[in-house]
This record gives structure tokens, C-alpha cells and sequence, in this order.
């Protein structure tokens, strides 16, 4: 039986990775890991046992190892694009001597652990149309740089140590559970929340902006199913391309539009986005998780916008 630290429980995807991780696994075998400024709340905290788990801490991850003899650890700490653009120092104390501390808790307890990279692993002179599984990875953000590096010192770990290390290269992932905090591709949440409250939406990147985005079913059970799959079969590890929709600005609003007919939107370009999104690819080429893990996403911009109106609604009514 799995024991299992979610280190960044509180986020956006650890809020609901914890929640999931607990259905697949039991309740008590997940551990929400915390940090004294952001609590779990509601289902997260009452659904099963919580720690403070600061990855900048090492002793405070090893205590959890120990107490709750982990042999899992999703660490999903990490300031996301643009607020590490205005936090470099702190992006990589988190991302960079975080991951640290968490593979070597990891080296010395017996733990894998998945620590997710990003499209943001990528830069300019990354091929962007189907970008390969293995090409070049120069990008100019503190968030990319923190990300191209946890893929380098992941599979270090996994060559040096053993320690098995797993990740995927997450796209911008949509939800409607806990909004997203400080990326390049919140937009992409925003405007349903927009859209559900009736208000014109403002969007921050121009049209012919395309990014790969994904729904939080699929992110979740990408993360998941690879850490599940067998070891013999993956010829990469840190980290997998994975896909499921690439959309501009004007193609996510026309497909609202065809739900809520008289919804209006206006463009006000954010140059830190706008830049950070040009950098990035416009779509990803996931042949390599096909093959060796058999990940297939469920949703497309479609019905995923018929779930994001319906559960938004259904939240904001209440
Ligand atoms: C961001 N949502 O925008 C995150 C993610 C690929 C996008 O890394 O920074």
C-alpha cells in the first residue's frame, strides 16, 4: 500500500491531487503537506491527514517521511511564471534548493518522487510547432530556468541514486476548483469565470496566441498514471511532453460564446505575458507518453468548456 507526501497540498493542482490521490489510494495514505501561511481548508483538510511539509525545510519533510513512512512524494511547490519574474530569488529557493531537499529525503528514505516540469521548460528557439520530446531548452524566464533545471537534477538523481524520479512537462492547466495564482495562462480560467458572472472579460494576451492547455482530469490522471506505470517501459523520466488541446485567445472565447451567446470580450495586452506566452510553444508533440505510459487525454476545448460553465455555475450559485 502507497503512502504518499503531497508536498504544496494547497495549490492548484495539489488541492485536487490530494483529493484525487485519496480516492485512488484511501484517505489516511495521503498526506497534505502544508505551509504555515497557506492551511488546508474544507474537504482538503477534513478528508484526511495534513503536515506541515516546508520543501525550503528539509528536517520538516524528513519528519513526515519518517512518521508516515512516505515511499511517494509529489512535490508541486513552485511560484508559477509571472510571479517568479518578480521573485527570481524566491522562485529558485523553492523550485531549485526545494527539489533539493526533497531527493534527498528521497535518496535517504526510499521515496520516487514526481516533480512536474512545463512548457515553460522551453524558450524561442525551441522548435513550437509539435515540439519534440528531446530538443533544445533555452528559455529566458527564472520560472523556465527553475524548470529546465529540475528536469536535469531529477534525472541526476534517478542515474546517480536510483531514486525514482518521474515528471511530465505540464501544460497550462485549467480548473474549476482552486483558481490559479500568478501564471501566464490564467487567462485561460479567467475568462470562464467571466463569462459564468456575466462580465465582459479583459484578456491579457493578444489573438493568434496559441499555448497547449490541458483540463485538470487529464493533468491529474497524467500525474498519476505515470507514477504508476512500469519502470521498464519508460525510456525517459524527467520529463514528459503531454498534450490534449492548443487554443488562441479568440478560439476559448467562440466556443463560450456558442454557451453564453452575449458574452463580450476585449483585449488589453500584458507585455510580461505577452512575452513570456510568445517564448513558449504552441503546441507539443506527446508521441514519447503515448508509448511508453499510454497517456491519452479525455477532454478537448469543447467539452471542457461545457464542464468549466457547468460546475462554475453550480459553485457561483451556491
Ligand atoms: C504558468 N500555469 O502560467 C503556469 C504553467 C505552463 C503554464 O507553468 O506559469
Amino acid at each position: 500500500m502507497k503512502n504518499i507526501l503531497v508536498i504544496g497540498a494547497t495549490g492548484q493542482i495539489g488541492s485536487e491531487l490530494t483529493l484525487e490521490l485519496r480516492k485512488r489510494y484511501g484517505d489516511d495514505h495521503v498526506i497534505a503537506g502544508y505551509i504555515p501561511s497557506a492551511m488546508p481548508k474544507g474537504e482538503l483538510k477534513a478528508s484526511g491527514p495534513s503536515a506541515i511539509a516546508d520543501v525550503t525545510d528539509r528536517q520538516s519533510i524528513e519528519v513526515v517521511a519518517r512518521q508516515f513512512k512516505i515511499d511517494t512524494i509529489y512535490n508541486l511547490a513552485a511560484l508559477l511564471s509571472v510571479v517568479a519574474e518578480s521573485r527570481p530569488a524566491m522562485a529558485w529557493k523553492i523550485g531549485i534548493d526545494g527539489l533539493w531537499n526533497v531527493l534527498e529525503v528521497a535518496r535517504e528514505y526510499g521515496c520516487a518522487v514526481f516533480t512536474p516540469s512545463s512548457i515553460g521548460s522551453f524558450g524561442e528557439t525551441t522548435p513550437h510547432v509539435k515540439t519534440p520530446q528531446d530538443t533544445i531548452q533555452r528559455p529566458r524566464t527564472m520560472y523556465g530556468v527553475t524548470k529546465v533545471t529540475t528536469e536535469l537534477l531529477s534525472d541526476y538523481y534517478y542515474t546517480r541514486y536510483g531514486v525514482d524520479t518521474r515528471a511530465v512537462r505540464f501544460p497550462g492547466i485549467i480548473s474549476n476548483v482552486t483558481p490559479p495564482g500568478g501564471g501566464t495562462t490564467d487567462y485561460a480560467v479567467d475568462i470562464y469565470y467571466s463569462a459564468v458572472k456575466g462580465e465582459k472579460f479583459v484578456c491579457p494576451l493578444k489573438p493568434g496566441t496559441y499555448m497547449d492547455m490541458m483540463y485538470m482530469p487529464d493533468a491529474l490522471n497524467a500525474a498519476i498514471s505515470l507514477m504508476e506505470a512500469a519502470p521498464a517501459r519508460l525510456k525517459h523520466r524527467n520529463a514528459f511532453n503531454i498534450a490534449a488541446m492548443s487554443f488562441d485567445p479568440e478560439q476559448i472565447y467562440q466556443e463560450i460564446k456558442k454557451h453564453v451567446p452575449n458574452f463580450e470580450m476585449a483585449y488589453e495586452v500584458d507585455p510580461l505575458k505577452q512575452s513570456i506566452a510568445d517564448s513558449w510553444p504552441d503546441s507539443l508533440d506527446d508521441t514519447c507518453a503515448r508509448e511508453e505510459w499510454d497517456w491519452k487525454p479525455q477532454y478537448d476545448l469543447e467539452s471542457m468548456t461545457v464542464d468549466m460553465l457547468e460546475k462554475l455555475r453550480a459553485k457561483l450559485n451556491k
